[in-house]
């Protein structure tokens, strides 16, 4: 069994903070802020969170929503201040909860001081700092980026940016305002360890790090392979996913930092899925990070490039944990569980089913099946109220993530007129667009449903579903005694500390590996106890026979009324649409 950890059995709460809730203490109305994080800390501690972790509040242009930082040790007025901060991390101590910071620095925003000073001359001392080549010549004398690489924000682009007064390329996977930091220049590492002992020292408890297994390309920057022959660039993370120095840099900043404190880690790790170089990460002889984000399960619709649509079974689903439950612990390392972040749609409307009938049995459903896998646990704002997508009739005009602008944008001008392309260009949206997460809190059934002061605009629309789902109306007791979506989280959380032995340590297997079924059943156990899960991911009414290995004592916990006091506990039995039932083994 894995060695208990505090950062193990945490259960980690994301924001997302210009849509989480706002005071008004910030500089642009309609944005959220520090204060507001302050503000909720009861309802967070009330929910069973004990570690908030924020994706990126430091200083920004804001062209990537924070993921592109000019100043690492301020805190961008939109936010609010460094004593706004300071404050929350007292007001989460009394709380005994501690704060993550997001870190991102696989690059900066272009407005970083670093990058106005690379990009000032070639003979700058901190020219090396960034990722800096020449450009390429057609025969007829055409400029060309130094290799076929896109930019992962707007794939229509080249990943590399010209540079008008010093006459060379910089790298620039995400955003051209977003330049790709130099690692293999030690003073970079430095500088960047630096950052992390001001934020450790002033209280921090960990970090969330952004795409950090990009950090280290391959050498001399090879073509990608070409695998859409109508787009000039082709996604080139073959050459730049845990790259040839990654894992040193991991390692030296543990080392240097990290073993210096107690903190929690969690890398963000795109794009791999090999398992020798999740474990070179993550195993716990390895001395690197805690545990990464593996992608699998977000992924599990993208076609060719991420805005794409491909089909996906139930089978998927159940193969991806096995296959991850059994991986950590057969060879001891940690994983992190999740189904949303901000850059994914809701998850009950990507994995189950959102309409009014079952929108609230599908939150639940995936609330179960996440408290009973073995991991850190992460909970996106709102998930535990089962917000959903925006609604169809939204167009593409709502939406405000650069990803999303610049897919509409290379749709078209791909397809111009062209009715069949540009219907599946909104259905992508509709689908997949980061901005679904990004949607600002449903607080109540009030004017910008509680987010911010009602006389403002908040910065994205509020879901046109927030008269039905809100927190306040879901924090009252119902009349039939049935629970909602927040209630049932409150409760999974709580089952989830006192059985930890088993849900948080437990071993893990599969009961039913079937690919044409529709549930999802496994059983957790320590050496004492038992419990099994049963999840029906479909539309349908499904039986199942209990294995007869397996003596149920009771359901413990359903996501329909009656917590499973109506499923048989022995030989054949039925799951309702979407049903879930958590049991106890004798
Ligand atoms: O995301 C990196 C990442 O690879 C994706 O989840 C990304 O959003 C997706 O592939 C887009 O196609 C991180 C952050 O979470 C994201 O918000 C940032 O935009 C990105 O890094 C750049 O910092």
């Amino acid at each position: 069994h894995s060695s208990p950890a505090w950062w193990k059995e945490s259960v980690v709460y994301q924001i997302y903070p210009a849509s989480f809730n706002s005071t008004g203490s910030g500089s642009e109305p309609g944005w959220g802020d520090v204060k507001g994080i302050t503000a909720k800390l009861d309802y967070l501690k009330a929910l069973g969170a004990d570690v908030v972790w924020s994706s990126p509040i430091y200083k920004s242009p804001q062209v990537d929503m924070g993921y592109d930082i000019s100043d690492y040790e301020n805190i961008d007025p939109k936010f609010g201040s460094l004593e706004d901060v300071d404050e929350l991390i007292r007001e989460l101590k009394k709380r005994d909860m501690k704060l993550m910071m997001d870190f991102v620095a696989n690059h900066t925003s272009d407005q970083h001081q670093w990058f106005i000073d690379s990009r000032s001359s070639r003979e700058n001392s901190r020219r090396d700092w960034y990722i800096w080549q020449p450009a390429k010549y057609d025969a007829d004398g055409t400029r060309q980026p130094p290799n076929n690489w896109s930019m992962m924000l707007g794939e229509a682009h080249s990943a590399w940016t010209w540079d008008e007064k010093t006459q060379e390329y910089y790298l620039s996977l995400f955003t051209s305002e977003q330049p790709d930091l130099n690692w293999r220049n030690t003073e970079v590492r430095k500088a960047i360890h630096n950052v992390l002992r001001f934020w450790l020292d002033r209280g921090v408890s960990g970090f969330r790090m952004d795409v950090i297994n990009l950090i280290s390309k391959v050498e001399g920057y090879p073509d990608a392979q070409i695998v859409d022959p109508n787009v000039k660039y082709q996604p080139g993370f073959k050459h730049f996913a845990n790259g040839p120095h990654m894992n040193d840099y991991l390692r030296e900043m543990n080392d240097e930092v990290l073993s210096k404190y107690d903190t929690i880690t969690v890398g963000e790790m795109p794009f791999v899925r090999d398992h020798d170089e999740i474990m070179k990460v993550v195993g716990t002889d390895r001395k690197e990070l805690n545990m990464i984000f593996i992608f699998d399960i977000v992924d599990i619709d993208n076609g060719t490039f991420r805005m794409d649509l491909r089909e996906w079974k139930p089978k998927d689903i159940k193969n991806i944990v096995s296959r991850y439950q059994k991986l950590m612990e057969e060879r001891d390392g940690w994983n992190s569980i999740f189904v949303e972040n901000h850059d994914n749609p809701r998850s009950i409307s990507r994995y189950c089913d959102d309409s009014e009938k079952f929108r609230e049995l599908s939150a639940k459903m995936l609330c179960l099946m996440q408290t009973t896998l073995s991991g850190t646990l992460y909970v996106y704002q709102g998930e535990e109220i089962g917000m959903r997508n925006l609604r169809s009739e939204i167009g593409p005009e709502e939406y405000k993530d650069i990803e999303t602008v610049n897919y509409w944008q290379k749709m078209n001008d791909l397809y111009p007129g062209d009715t069949d392309k540009l219907a599946y260009a909104r259905k992508v949206i509709q689908t997949k667009a980061r901005d679904h997460a990004r949607t600002p809190v449903q607080w109540t059934d009030g004017p910008n449903s509680g987010f911010c002061a009602p006389d403002t605009k908040p910065w994205m629309m509020v879901n046109t579903d927030y008269q039905t789902v809100n927190a306040a109306a879901q924090e009252k007791a119902r009349k039939d005694g049935d629970l909602s979506p927040l209630q049932f989280w409150t409760r999974a959380l709580a089952n989830r500390k006192e059985n930890k032995d088993v849900l948080v340590y437990g071993k893990y297997e599969l009961l039913d590996s079937s690919d044409k079924s529709s549930i999802f059943a496994y059983k957790r156990m320590s050496d004492s106890r038992a419990f099994i899960t049963v999840l029906n991911f479909s539309h349908e009414h499904v039986e199942w026979t209990l294995p007869e290995s397996i003596k149920l004592e009771k359901w413990v916990a359903g996501n329909y009324p009656g917590d499973g006091a109506n499923v048989a506990t022995v030989g054949k039995i039925t799951l309702k649409p979407w049903e879930g039932v958590l049991g106890m083994v004798k």
